[in-house]
């Protein structure tokens, strides 16, 4: 299953979660999953419900025009963090200012992993193909988008079974809010890119569990009902 993806790739386990809930809450006919065109974009093959494929960063756009045509649909926006934070940041934070109808999954691995592995502004001093180690600690989308009166806002790490079934159950709560009242619900996965990173799939989580976790906490920042 999602063979075209790496070994340890977040998005595989990202999808296989998103794939779950779908099921196990009877919603693949209602569903409609935007994608953005990095790695993200290599999961449009797989998935037996609706899909779209979306220019880079602009995914919040895309569905958020959907949402206003077909309010009967479930539109799941899932994007990278260099779609989410970097070129995708002026959609990302009017959507939650505007507290849109918004359900978002960004899989954050601080670099942009389609094109190479370069720099993200969710880095957090690794020195990578473009960067050097420079300790700059990356942005935090809860210090940004928080104050705005947004529905839901969590973030989990796609490492061990802890961390899935703690996302699992973020992603979970951000399905029934969107579903029950609408709003701008996002959770943000940290997750492996070993490929860019060259690192082994289990160094990958060591380095999430250990390093990453300490910058990006887990845990739900915006909970209203
Ligand atoms: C307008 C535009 N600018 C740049 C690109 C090149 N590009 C494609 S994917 C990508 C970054 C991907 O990083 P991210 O969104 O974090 O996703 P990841 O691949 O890490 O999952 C870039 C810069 C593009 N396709 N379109
Ligand atoms: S380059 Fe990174 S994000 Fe892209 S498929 Fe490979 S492991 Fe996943």
């Amino acid at each position: 299953m999602y063979d075209m993806l790496c070994a340890g790739c977040g998005h595989r386990t990202a999808m296989m979660m998103l794939d779950e809930i779908i099921k196990e809450k009877k919603l693949k006919e209602k569903t409609i999953l935007a994608l953005d065109v990095a790695c993200c974009s290599l999961l449009i093959d797989y998935v037996d419900y609706d899909a779209i494929m979306c220019a880079h960063g602009r995914v919040l756009d895309v569905t958020k025009g959907y949402k206003i045509m077909r309010q009967e649909n479930i539109v799941i926006s899932y994007m990278g963090d260099g779609a989410g934070y970097s070129i995708g940041m002026e959609e990302m934070v009017h959507s939650a200012r505007r507290n849109d109808d918004v359900l978002a999954i960004i899989i954050n691995n601080g670099l942009y992993s389609m094109t190479g592995g370069q720099v993200a502004p969710t880095n957090v001093g690794t020195k990578l193909c473009d960067s050097p180690s420079n300790g700059n600690i990356g942005l935090k989308i809860e210090n940004i988008i928080s104050s705005f009166p947004i529905s839901y806002l969590a973030r989990a790490a796609l490492t061990d079974k802890e961390n899935i079934d703690i996302a699992k159950k973020y992603i979970e709560v951000a399905f029934d809010k969107y579903m029950k009242h609408g709003g701008f619900n996002l959770v943000e996965l940290l997750s492996p890119c070993p490929t860019n990173y060259k690192l082994k799939p289990i160094e990958m989580v060591d380095v999430i569990n250990n390093e990453w976790t300490k910058v990006y906490k887990i845990g739900e920042f915006v909970n209203n009902v």
